[in-house]
């Protein structure tokens, strides 16, 4: 309950922040695609994990004020980045209180016009059991935000119980792979097989693969290996703040 308080006070007074961790493309060796990861320092507590917070900004309903906020805040980032000549679509995670929520098709619109962000540069992150439960109605929502022009993300993939028939129904775009399977792709060869197997659909489906977490070498080359386009992990960065990454993209990269 406390948290509960911390956090609406945490939106008053500027407490939250975006970090943004770069989406490397191996075909192009470019950087064009970023995940908004939410940070919060509280003034007494300190560092407070989303993994701690999230779930309670969930519970008490507060993720629907605090994800308009980082859907406006992601938005107005992209759209400062765009004006500087550098084209990051950023991914912005949806809660899934947030994605049954009626408004939020007009909230993204909201943050769209506000920003003046174009479209295409908006990306929305599921995870697979959100956009897998009322699997009608979530093909229709999807429908309106791909209508609209923003790419969608199924977030966690092969965590959760996809149906395989109904993945080829759902208007997505990219596949995240969980990085739980990327974590001992080298040693495990069940992990390794699950990935070969998500990349394979995804190429029948025609949806790009984003493999997450990858942090060592070794990693990378056997995902490589395995044709995989987009790599996103500690290997290439850690989340970084927008000055950061604005550094990291046009210096460092
Ligand atoms: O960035 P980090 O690994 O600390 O995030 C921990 C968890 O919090 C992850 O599951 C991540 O999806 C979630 N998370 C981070 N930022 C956001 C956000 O902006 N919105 C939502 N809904 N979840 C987030
Ligand atoms: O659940 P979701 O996929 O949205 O969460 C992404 C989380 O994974 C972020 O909190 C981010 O900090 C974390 N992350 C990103 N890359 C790596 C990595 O290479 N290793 C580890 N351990 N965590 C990572
Ligand atoms: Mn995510
Ligand atoms: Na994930």
């Amino acid at each position: 309950l406390q948290l509960e308080e911390y956090m609406r006070a945490a939106l008053q007074n500027d407490e939250f922040e975006l970090y943004y961790q770069p989406q490397v493309d191996l075909k192009t060796n470019e950087i064009t695609k970023a995940e908004a990861l939410l940070r919060w320092t509280h003034p007494e507590l300190g560092f407070v994990s989303p993994a701690d917070f999230i779930p309670i900004a969930e519970e008490s309903g507060i993720i629907i004020e605090l994800g308009d906020w980082i859907l406006q805040e992601a938005c107005f980032q992209a759209r400062e980045w765009h004006e500087a000549g550098l084209d990051i679509r950023v991914s912005v995670n949806v809660s899934s209180v947030q994605f049954k929520q009626t408004n939020l098709v007009d909230n993204v619109k909201n943050a769209l016009e506000l920003s003046e962000l174009p479209k295409h540069l908006l990306e929305l992150e599921l995870t697979e059991s959100a956009v897998m439960s009322d699997v009608e109605d979530n093909i229709g929502r999807l429908q309106m935000f791909k209508d609209m022009g923003i790419r969608i993300a199924v977030d966690d993939f092969g965590t959760g119980y996809s149906s395989l028939s109904y993945l080829k129904k759902f208007p997505i775009d990219t596949l995240k792979i969980d990085r739980s399977f990327i974590m001992d792709i080298d040693t495990n060869e069940n992990d390794a097989a699950i990935v070969k197997a998500i990349m394979l659909l995804a190429d029948t489906m025609q949806l790009n693969v984003v493999a997450e977490g990858v942090e060592t070498l070794e990693q990378l080359r056997i995902i490589d290996n395995y044709g995989a386009q987009y790599i996103q992990g500690y290997f290439f960065s850690r989340p970084l703040p927008p000055a950061e990454f604005t550094k990291f993209v046009t210096e460092e990269f």
